[in-house]
């Protein structure tokens, strides 16, 4: 058996729901044609309103699924999301030193849209000691760079600042998202650094609507997708960026809340 078609992985949460988290970074992969592997880190319930309880994997299930995978498959790039607590950061970082699991591209997923928290308030100096300098790729939304680089988001050139300063922290490649939690905005802008020093902005249109759970999960599964089939950053992050534009666009109507994008979208 050759075993040489794309395969990556999405080390992340299950969501009850199917709007964001690995069920979000699947139907991209599926999309993508690449296959679609599964590193499950903790369960979230919960529904378009919000989430309602949590379970976290146990140490010794996530090692195994690590373990079962290296043994057995030929990963080319790897995604991370909701990673919960210090404890699972670590030995995700653990696994990833042992393993070659390809290209990291690190979404470090903190809260949801509804404002639901993800990751543990402790667990931010595990994710910037061990899992930044691992990164590939990092793709921050605009808050979550706040956070991460230290710098405050009024500040001019924030996006540029916060990429350099992340950047520095360790990671290779970085995607800062534009702010877009204005209705009055046409437009959002993300600023991107990549390994070599260049930088480039992608602008895009700003789409008013609820239906937007999954978001960031997309962008960064696509990110890996598109790096499993071989394509550089920069053409990666391109790619990805017009599909979850066409996944925000073309609405689907699930939900009374806040609602999924579209991942048929092409
Ligand atoms: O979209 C962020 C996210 C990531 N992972 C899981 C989630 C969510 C948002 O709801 O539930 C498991």
């Amino acid at each position: 058996m050759i075993n040489d078609y794309p395969q990556v992985v999405t080390i992340a949460g299950s969501d009850s729901d199917g709007s964001a988290g690995m069920q979000a970074d699947l139907l991209t992969f599926f999309e993508k044609k690449v296959y679609g592997a599964t590193i499950i880190t903790a369960c979230v319930a919960g529904n378009s309103y919000g989430i309602h309880a949590f379970a976290n994997m146990t140490p010794e299930f996530i090692n195994q699924e690590f373990k079962d995978l290296a043994d057995d498959f030929k990963i080319r790039a790897a995604k991370t999301g909701m990673l919960a607590d210090s404890t699972i950061i670590n030995l995700v970082a653990d696994n990833y030193e042992k393993y070659d699991f390809g290209p990291l591209i690190l979404d470090p997923v903190i809260i949801t849209k509804h404002g639901d928290l993800l990751l543990e308030q402790e667990a931010y100096d595990t994710l910037v000691s061990r899992l930044i300098p691992l990164a590939d790729v990092i793709t921050p939304n605009f808050f979550e760079a706040e956070k991460l680089s230290g710098i405050d988001g009024n500040e001019p050139d924030f996006q540029v600042k916060a990429a350099q300063k992340l950047q520095a922290m360790g990671a290779k490649n970085v995607m800062v998202k534009g702010r877009h939690d204005s209705h009055e905005q046409e437009t959002v802008t993300d600023y991107v650094l990549l390994e070599d020093g260049s930088s480039f902005e992608i602008t895009g249109p700003y789409f008013s609507t609820t239906h937007k759970n999954g978001t960031g999960d997309t962008l960064s599964a696509a990110i890996t997708a598109e790096i499993g089939l071989g394509k550089s950053v920069e053409e990666a992050i391109r790619s990805a960026k017009k599909y979850v534009d066409a996944c925000i666009q073309n609405e689907i109507e699930v939900g009374h809340k806040f609602g999924p994008i579209n991942h048929w979208a092409k």
